[in-house]
């Protein structure tokens, strides 16, 4: 067994998206392709600014999502790891950590960092996508600063250190030796459980269960299903089967593991049936996206941010209250009506998690969220699914009230924010780029035309300035905001793998209890109409509508 030093040439388009490096599982398999990326990354740590520690003899996490690729990557990552100077990994048993567990083991063990193996909510199998991210010592997405180094590192890398030792055992919980590397195979759920116990009460959520209270949890065949089903049904008592799809597949079992009524549309099937449980969820690929459902009622995450924001005093692990909140920019304003109410800081930051990073660590907020199915806490530096789903079972046994009863008491009191997201995907990049452009060069010509009974008072690029280092973040998309509130958000994706993908944000606000229950889309389509009169949507992509609509 010995270190080898490999010639390598740069690939194009390693440059980290939203979150991490996404792409095919055709293009991942490449020879040298993984590697190179995390030759890149491990360079980019190894060599940490004056004030920064070097990887050199640290400790890092990894575990991924299970999907297709995962196991071979898991042993790619090891030889290169433990060429380049690292002494120990905590690797969660099979390959298998979720997002948010990864994050709360960096965190609980002070590791100088992790690598998670995922694309998300995209589709696996070897035709679908795989992913790489690295999170920091905060346990927290990194952030552009380094992402960039990294990028800027694959492109001029000539040469790999790896080691050529055989593979290990990796369903082998314990210590085994790796050249000079210590790999600790852990168990993937143990660490995020014990945070789960610090924040909510267990005995509570037993009783629920020993009560009658059902529950159902699709894990939609991703790594969230052996968190569901060790804490809901081992530890807290939920019957056996509460938690649906809780195998972990390499190809989701052909599902798409995103947690919106589209694609888990048969956990809304199941709560529109007249015996439907109490309460539904799902889980998205690494776990870290939840949507909730109650009977025949589905809660946008926007919403949901509020609600939580609105009761967060009823969960012990929040009790003494919240320091602020935070949203991305294109999530609806529903949370700023609570924090306004509640006189609580409240941020507006780009889409992506990593951008909650600072905020949270230093102390300015405890909770954040996405319109992207996704919420979280100061509690790890991710979104957090299950973490989700027991905040929401806890509000319910809290309250004694369903999640309908809760939204609607919600709206009661602070109004509604109808909201949608129109995908509008697979668009050619050059088309999609072109029509970015040009919102963007008539943005100065926007405010104060009128459209219908609404006048447009600001037109934007979002641009963000991170209140606790300064660093700016441009062209975050862009903001068409009417003077009744109304806002339509223009923004390309970066987490897709396959041409371009817009997203068209739309929102508007009504606070009379007796207009809060019209349908959604037919609320929205006039702003629909007016996006694409201003950008010219179906003229230039020749698409008729959104490919998906949430
Ligand atoms: C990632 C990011 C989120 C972001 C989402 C959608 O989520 O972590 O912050 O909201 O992508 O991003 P985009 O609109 O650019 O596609 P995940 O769950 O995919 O890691």
């Amino acid at each position: 067994m010995a270190i080898q030093t490999i010639p390598t040439k740069p690939f194009a388009g390693q440059r980290p998206g939203t979150s991490g490096l996404r792409k095919k599982v055709s293009v991942f398999t490449q020879a040298h392709y993984l590697e190179n990326f995390v030759q890149a990354l491990l360079d980019v740590l190894n060599a940490s600014g004056a004030d920064a520690q070097a990887l050199t003899g640290q400790t890092l996490v990894l575990g991924g999502d299970g999907r297709f690729y995962n196991r071979a990557a898991v042993q790619i990552i090891l030889k290169l790891a433990s060429a380049n100077g690292v002494a120990r990994v905590l690797l969660g048993r099979g390959g298998i950590l979720s997002t948010p567990a990864v994050s709360a083991v960096i965190r609980r063990r002070q590791a100088f960092g992790g690598i998670v193996l995922s694309a998300s909510h995209n589709p696996g199998g070897p035709a679908g996508d795989f992913g790489i991210k690295y999170n920091a010592g905060n346990g927290g997405p990194a952030n552009e600063a380094l992402t960039e180094a990294v990028y800027a590192r694959t492109q001029v890398l000539r040469e790999l250190r790896i080691s050529d030792a055989p593979d290990i055992d990796i369903d082998r919980q314990g210590l085994q030796q790796f050249e000079q590397m210590q790999v600790d195979v852990i168990d993937p759920v143990a660490d995020y459980a014990a945070v789960m116990r610090e924040l909510f009460d267990f005995d509570l959520l037993r009783t629920m269960f020993q009560r009658g209270f059902t529950v159902r949890v699709d894990a939609m065949n991703a790594v969230g299903g052996p968190y569901a089903r060790a804490i809901l049904e081992g530890e807290l008592g939920a019957p056996a089967g509460t938690v649906v799809n809780a195998e972990p597949l390499e190809d989701f079992g052909g599902l798409h593991p995103d947690p919106n009524p589209v694609n888990a549309e048969d956990l809304i099937a199941h709560m529109q049936q007249l015996d439907a449980p109490d309460f539904g969820a799902a889980m998205d690929g690494d776990a870290d996206r939840n949507m909730v459902v109650g009977r025949n009622f589905v809660v946008t995450p926007s919403d949901s941010l509020a609600l939580m924001t609105a009761h967060a005093r009823l969960i012990p692990g929040y009790k003494d209250g919240l320091t602020g909140v935070a949203r991305s920019m294109p999530t609806s304003a529903a949370v700023d009506r609570v924090a306004k109410a509640l006189n609580l800081p409240c941020f507006e930051t780009p889409t992506g998690w990593k951008f909650f990073g600072n905020l949270l660590d230093a102390g300015r907020v405890s909770l954040c969220g996405e319109e992207s199915y996704g919420t979280g806490s100061s509690h790890v530096r991710e979104k957090d699914g299950l973490w989700a789903i027991l905040f929401w079972l806890s509000l319910q046994g809290a309250t004694d009230r369903s999640v309908e009863a809760l939204v609607r008491e919600h709206w009661r009191v602070y109004g509604r924010n109808y909201y949608s997201r129109h995908d509008y995907e697979g668009i050619a990049v050059d088309v999609a780029n072109v029509l970015m452009r040009d919102l963007r060069a008539a943005l100065p010509f926007l405010p104060g035309r009128q459209f219908g009974v609404r006048q447009l008072v600001l037109a934007d690029d979002f641009a963000y300035t991170d209140p606790v280092d300064g660093s700016v973040s441009g062209q975050q998309g862009i903001r068409l905001i009417f003077d009744d509130g109304a806002r339509v958000i223009f923004r390309l994706s970066g987490t897709g793998t396959e041409g371009a993908t817009l997203r068209l944000y739309l929102e508007r606000f009504e606070a009379d209890v007796a207009l809060q229950d019209e349908p959604v889309q037919k609320v929205l389509a006039e702003l629909a109409t007016l996006a694409d009169q201003v950008a010219g949507i179906r003229a230039r992509t020749g698409m008729e509508g959104p490919t998906v609509a949430t």
